[in-house]
Formats: structure tokens, C-alpha cells, sequence
């Protein structure tokens, strides 16, 4: 039998004989409090489907939730705007006295719940927003008949229209473009419900399930940005479909649906289920009390929220909140960020196995740069064929603050990984060649010719700081990754030779943006002088080391030091994304417990609210990272970082376990992804590899880096060579074939 997350244990369960609290929530992936929430930003939970979403109070005198749609955004074409609040519902219960209070995400079936004991009543609920469905469902039930009873109503954020039948209530209205509508339902077992006022009342029911839909006419495909369709009645088939279906079906379909992408990887790495509230676990962390558990609870976090933010369907990213949003001023807009952020938003999707979340960007991508017209106009404004943007951006194509040109080979970057981790003919001819093409185009046109003879980007910036100037490294790294990606598309097609043989040669004259300065370190920039003492939260500089992949300790040792050196000077503090940015660097430089520290350190309890550009990043007690304010981008890159020091494949090998820190002695984990499209689980003791298992769903070579021998379950198996301190095997695999490995000594 299935059990549910709400299914708490009530009584002192030997199990649980260490726990301060006799309620810990079934399931080893879930964040609990004993408290309801206090502040939207640092304690309510989030719940998404990749486009609608909320956030869960969890009040007992009064529930609030706040709602948004991931298209619901003021400006235009033509004008920024900024991403929206949709609305509040709240729901008076008016249960001022309880014990036993519980609220709960669980991460294993993406359901929020809450429950607590008020006058002799055992009270539950759950919140989930199922994809399937495409609805926010809410569900109340009580231990005695006849016990719920609330009022109920919808705050529209806007000045639009309410409307009220006894048993929906419903918002509609307009911003400068789109057009917006919700409505929710409240389905009552027993008991009554009516309308009173602006409010529905329910009254003596012995259970309720509340849905909740809502959209906009937005279309990220339509010139205009609007659809031709009628919204508006696709919205009311969708409700009716979902209060047909009702909620012990529609619960089901959502946490199968769920849990096919969810389950695929598992990892431990020496925790067990912490028997104490997520609050207190981050405190505790925070205060010097390692607890391995809230590492693996932060990797899965990641992977949650990848699917509430990005489900395939919508060709719209998630934003610097992922979907989540209570203001109509949010900071920075809650905006597409072109500088890291959004980028940072989709690293897990592929090595953490989600790659169908990757497909919202990759096509916001080939649509922005390939079929809309903002993109490329900002191109031909700077006389250059190809696409190009700026670093704010709206979901209408309309960009601006400081231009980011670079951005269109990091954007690339998506586009040739998601090729590599899933090599696909017609993916490649279709969309990535002609997108990564068309980005070089820009830079064929746009470089300049310096006094060496090199191909240089003029005037561009090391975000977010600094000179402008010819030549920075930012600019020329992510442009020689972009060169040396296309050509290898290009000569896998073979259909373009012309244009190949025209980048070949602009690629042989190209600076490739990796110069040594006079303290050892990686230049920032090409004339002016790099200051030991800077530590700005960029690391621009560095981008070859990650997320490109021309520096590693395993290609270039005098590169290595270098990018070393840089980072030892920017320090270990910055904002949430920052840290979380330095987790990849250490982990590409095969330091595993430097690594782990930022990883320690991204998990600080925030105490901030405001804006600190320096060294207050950390997370909240939801788990939401913390730029300060809250920033999704921490949150997602963590997940990947955490990927990246147990497998790395860019280098055309899989490098397994290659940042592996002290504190992780013994683990498991379990379907992660590699380049060349092979699936990995791993085991490991007293630091080192035990067994691999990789399954290989293409097929074809496939060389392994470990810093052990290994035997592999092949009698093609070359064995295993020593080379720098680590061992290399090569075998050839066939498509859906598992080879097993074992640790040679
Ligand atoms: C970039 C960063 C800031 C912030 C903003 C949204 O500009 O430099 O720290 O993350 O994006």
C-alpha cells in the first residue's frame, strides 16, 4: 500500500527515539517546520508544475496562499515591465489553539502538507500542482465528520474583475500586453457552500479539494506574443476536466507523473534522515554541526524545483525566482538574466537527469535567436548577421541594461550539451547547428584584428565590473568554446563544409582568451591590471574552467594554477550564485573538500532581506537560496555543482568521483548523466571508487578516468593505464549494454 506524506506518526515510534519531535513526516526528501510560515521570501513553501505555482503559509487561524503563472508579466515588445504576483488566497479557519503542528514538502511525491490537532481534531492538508493536469489542488480533511468549515477568498494583485457563483470564484483582467484569468473551485464532501459577499463560506464539510487554474494569452511562439487560441475556454476544460477527475485521481496522476523523472537518481552520501525540523538542521549546519543529510537534501531540493520551474510544454524559462513571485517590483524585475543566471538556472538539467526541464530554455533559445525578431535586430544595429542580446531581458524578446553579446555563445553552450549528452541527428541538424551558426556569424562580423594579428572582441565587458575593453577574457573564452563547438557540428553534419573551412581559419587566428599575469593569476582583462584584492563576485575570467572546459588540472597544469590563483584571490564569500559558482570551480580544479567548503558555505543561514552584493549568500530556512534577496539560481546550480564533483564529462571521458571531499566517505548515487550519452551510478568507501555501473544508451567508446584501477565487465576492456596519477580505461560499449566496474585493489 502507498503510503502518503500526511500519514505522520503520532506517537514516540522507536525509529525515531533520537527525535526532539514525535511528528517527523514520513519519507527521508522532505523539508518540515513546526511552525507555520512567517514570511513569504525565507519560510513558505514552494509548489510548482513548471508554470503555475504557489507558495504554502500553512496558518491555522488563517491559510494564505500566494499564486503566479510563469507568463504573467507587464511590458511588451517594446517596454521591460517587470514579472508579476497573480494573486493571494486566503482561508479563515479561525483554529487558534493547536498542538502538534507539522508543515511539510516533500520532495519525494511533490506534495505540501500541513497538520495539526485543534479541540479533539486531527486536521490535514495537502497542496500539490500537478503538470498532468495542469492544476493547483488543494485538499482539506478532518479526523471527525463535519468539522471543516472556512470563509474563503481570492485577492486579485491587479484592479481586475472578480466573480463569484456559489462555488467559484474567478479574476480576470489586463496588463500592458497579456491578459490574465484564475479561477478556483471549492468542491465541498458534505456541508454547505455559498457565496457571501466577496467570499464563498464553507460550511460543516467533511472534506474539501480547492482547484485552482489559471492563465494568460501569452505565446512565446506568436509574433505578436499572443495566442490566437481561446484561452479562456481551454482554462474552464482544464478545471472541469480536473474536479471530473477529483483529487484521489488527480493526486495520483501527479505524483506518478512526478516520480518518473524524480526517482531516477538517488544519492547518499553517509545520511540518514534527520530526525529534527529543516530549520534547525540549517541552523545547526550553520553553526558548525555537519549533518550530511541537508547536502543531499539540497542536491534533491534542486531537482524539485527544476521540475516546479521547467516541464516541457512551455518554451519560456524560469526567471531569477523560477516561478515564484509576491510583488509587481521584485528585484531585478524577476527577469530572463543573461549573465549567469539564467544559464545557472538549467546546469543541472542534463547531468542530473531532467533533461526533458532543459527543453523550456533550449527552445526559448532557438525561438528568441532563430524566430522572433528582437534578438537579430539587435544584432544588424551593430551591422552583424546573427543574434545577440542584452542583459536584462523580458519574455517578449525586449532586452536592455548593458549589452552581453558573449551571452550568445554562453547561451551556445545549452545548445551543444544537450546535444552531447543525447547525440540526436536531426536535434543537431535542426536546431543547434543553425543557432550556433548563426552566433558565430555575429562574431565573424563583429571581431576586430589587434596590433598581434589576433581575432579580438572590441569593447566588451567582464561582468559586472571594470573597464571595457578589446579582448577580455569573458568575451574571447566563451567565443573560442563557441568556435571550437560549432566546427565539431559542423564536421559531424558535413553539409556546410564552406562556412567550416571559413571558421577553421577564424578559429586558428582567434585569441582564446588564456593569458598569465605578473602574480600567477588568469587576466581578467587584456590591458588593464588585475587587482589581487578584488573580490567581485563575477568570475568571469574563469568561465574556460566552468562551464567551459579549456582549463582543467588534466589538460594544462600552468592554466590550472592560474585560474587557481584567481580564485584563491577572489575569496571563498559573494552572493548566493557566487558560492555556488566557486562549488564548479573547485570541483573542475579536483578539489574536492575546497569544493565541499563553498558548499558549506551556500548553506549558511541568511539572516538578509535586502540587497548584498558582497558576502551574504546562503540560504533561507524554506531552503531557497540567498543572493540576498532570494535568487532560484543558487538553488539549481548547487545541484549541478554537487553532480559535478562526483562525475564529470567534458573533457570527452568520464572522470568519475573527481572532486570527492573528506566528508563524503562513503556514498551511493545513482543515475547521473554523462556526455556521449552514458547513464552512471557509482559506489564508493573510505574516499575511493568501490563500483560503477554505466550503461551506455548509444553505445560507442567509452574512457573512464578514476584515481583507482578498475576491471570493467568487458573482455574488450583495455586495463587500466596509469597516467598522472589517475587511471584510464577504455572500452567500447553498445547501445543499452551496462558494463560493470570494479575497483582493482
Ligand atoms: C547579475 C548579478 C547580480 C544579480 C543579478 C540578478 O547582475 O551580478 O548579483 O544576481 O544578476
Amino acid at each position: 500500500m502507498r503510503t502518503s506524506l500526511l500519514s505522520f506518526v503520532f506517537c514516540c515510534l522507536p525509529l525515531f527515539s533520537q527525535a526532539k519531535s514525535s511528528h517527523v513526516p514520513e519519507g527521508k526528501l522532505v523539508l518540515w517546520y513546526q511552525q507555520p510560515a512567517t514570511d513569504w521570501m525565507t519560510s513558505a513553501l514552494p509548489i510548482g508544475n513548471g508554470r503555475i505555482g504557489a507558495m504554502i503559509f500553512g496558518g491555522t487561524e488563517q491559510e494564505h496562499i500566494q499564486f503566479n503563472d510563469k507568463t504573467l508579466w507587464a511590458g511588451s515588445p517594446t517596454s521591460r515591465g517587470n514579472y508579476h504576483n497573480f494573486g493571494d488566497i486566503y482561508l479563515d479557519f479561525g483554529h487558534k489553539t493547536t498542538t502538534d503542528y507539522v508543515r511539510s514538502l516533500s520532495l519525494d511525491e511533490a506534495v505540501a502538507g500541513v497538520t495539526y490537532r485543534s479541540e479533539g481534531v486531527t486536521y490535514q492538508r495537502e497542496y500539490l500542482a500537478s503538470h498532468p493536469d495542469d492544476v493547483i489542488a488543494l485538499r482539506f480533511t478532518a479526523s471527525k465528520k463535519g468539522m471543516i468549515s472556512f470563509r474563503l477568498k481570492i485577492d486579485d494583485a491587479h484592479p481586475g474583475k472578480t466573480t463569484l457563483t456559489d462555488q467559484t470564484i474567478s479574476i480576470e483582467g489586463k496588463l500592458d500586453l497579456v491578459s490574465y484569468e484564475a479561477i478556483l473551485s471549492v468542491q465541498a464532501e458534505g456541508g454547505s457552500v455559498r457565496k457571501d459577499g466577496n467570499s464563498l463560506l464553507v460550511d460543516k464539510a467533511n472534506a474539501v479539494t480547492l482547484y485552482l487554474v489559471a492563465a494568460t494569452d501569452y505565446d512565446p511562439k506568436s509574433p505578436t506574443y499572443l495566442t490566437t487560441q481561446n484561452w479562456k475556454q481551454s482554462l474552464k476544460q482544464t478545471l472541469q476536466k480536473a474536479t471530473n477527475k477529483g483529487y484521489a485521481s488527480l493526486r495520483k496522476a501527479h505524483t506518478a507523473d512526478y516520480q518518473v523523472l524524480f526517482n531516477r537518481v538517488i544519492l547518499n552520501v553517509g545520511d540518514t534522515k534527520p530526525s529534527i525540523p529543516t530549520n534547525e538542521l540549517i541552523k545547526t549546519y550553520t553553526d558548525g554541526a555537519y549533518n550530511p543529510a541537508l547536502d543531499v537534501l539540497f542536491f534533491q531540493y534542486g531537482r524539485y524545483l527544476t521540475l516546479a520551474t521547467s516541464r516541457d510544454g512551455l518554451d519560456l524559462p524560469s526567471n531569477l525566482q523560477g516561478i515564484w513571485n509576491n510583488s509587481h517590483n521584485p528585484p531585478w524585475g524577476s527577469d530572463i538574466h543573461s549573465n549567469i543566471n539564467i544559464q545557472m538556472n538549467y546546469w543541472p538539467t542534463e547531468v542530473a537527469n531532467l533533461p526533458e526541464c532543459h527543453m523550456p530554455f533550449i527552445n526559448y533559445i532557438y525561438n528568441e535567436a532563430m524566430v522572433q525578431k528582437s534578438w537579430r535586430n539587435m544584432a544588424a544595429e551593430l551591422n552583424c548577421r546573427g543574434w545577440a542580446m542584452k542583459t536584462q531581458n523580458n519574455i517578449f524578446g525586449y532586452s536592455d541594461f548593458i549589452w552581453n553579446r558573449p551571452a550568445n555563445g554562453w547561451y551556445c553552450m545549452h545548445i551543444w550539451d544537450k546535444y552531447l549528452f543525447n547525440p540526436e541527428r536531426s536535434y543537431l541538424e535542426k536546431t543547434a547547428y543553425p543557432v550556433m551558426k548563426s552566433a558565430c556569424e555575429f562574431w565573424l562580423d563583429r571581431m576586430i584584428v589587434d596590433d598581434e594579428g589576433r581575432l579580438v572582441a572590441p569593447q566588451e565587458w567582464s561582468p559586472e565590473h571594470g573597464p571595457s575593453e578589446v579582448g577580455i577574457a569573458y568575451a574571447q573564452q566563451i567565443i573560442a568554446d563557441l568556435f571550437e563547438n560549432t566546427l565539431e557540428a559542423g564536421k559531424i553534419l558535413g553539409t556546410d563544409n564552406e562556412f567550416v573551412g571559413q571558421l577553421e581559419k577564424a578559429y586558428q587566428r582567434l585569441d582564446k582568451g588564456l593569458n598569465i599575469g605578473d602574480w600567477g593569476q588568469l587576466r581578467e582583462w587584456r590591458y588593464t591590471n588585475d587587482d589581487p584584492n578584488n573580490k567581485h563576485r563575477h568570475v568571469s575570467h574563469l568561465m574556460a574552467l566552468h562551464p567551459a572546459k579549456a582549463i582543467s588540472p588534466v589538460l594544462n597544469k600552468s592554466y590550472a594554477d592560474a585560474a587557481r590563483k584567481s580564485l584563491d584571490a577572489r575569496g571563498d564569500g559573494g552572493t548566493g550564485w557566487s558560492r555556488v559558482w566557486k562549488i564548479a570551480f573547485w570541483a573542475r580544479l579536483l578539489d574536492g573538500n575546497r569544493a565541499h567548503k563553498l558548499l558549506r558555505s551556500s548553506l549558511e543561514l541568511s539572516g538578509e532581506s535586502g540587497m548584498d552584493y558582497m558576502n551574504a549568500g546562503g540560504v533561507y530556512e524554506n531552503l531557497f537560496d540567498s543572493h540576498p534577496p532570494f535568487q532560484i539560481d543558487g538553488n539549481l546550480g548547487a545541484t549541478a555543482c554537487i553532480a559535478e564533483m562526483l562525475l564529470q564529462s567534458q573533457l570527452k571521458e568520464l572522470h568519475l568521483l573527481p572532486a570527492l571531499p573528506d566528508a563524503w566517505k562513503k556514498g551511493e548515487v545513482k543515475g547521473l548523466r554523462a556526455r556521449g550519452a552514458f547513464d552512471v551510478n557509482m559506489r564508493w568507501a573510505d574516499g575511493a571508487l568501490v563500483s560503477a555501473e554505466i550503461t551506455a544508451r548509444q553505445g560507442g567508446r567509452c574512457k573512464i578516468r578514476t584515481s583507482v584501477p578498475v576491471n570493467v565487465s568487458s573482455a574488450q576492456a583495455e586495463p587500466s593505464k596509469q597516467e598522472n596519477g589517475y587511471y584510464i580505461t577504455v572500452f567500447q560499449t553498445t547501445p543499452g549494454g551496462t558494463y560493470k566496474l570494479t575497483a582493482a585493489n
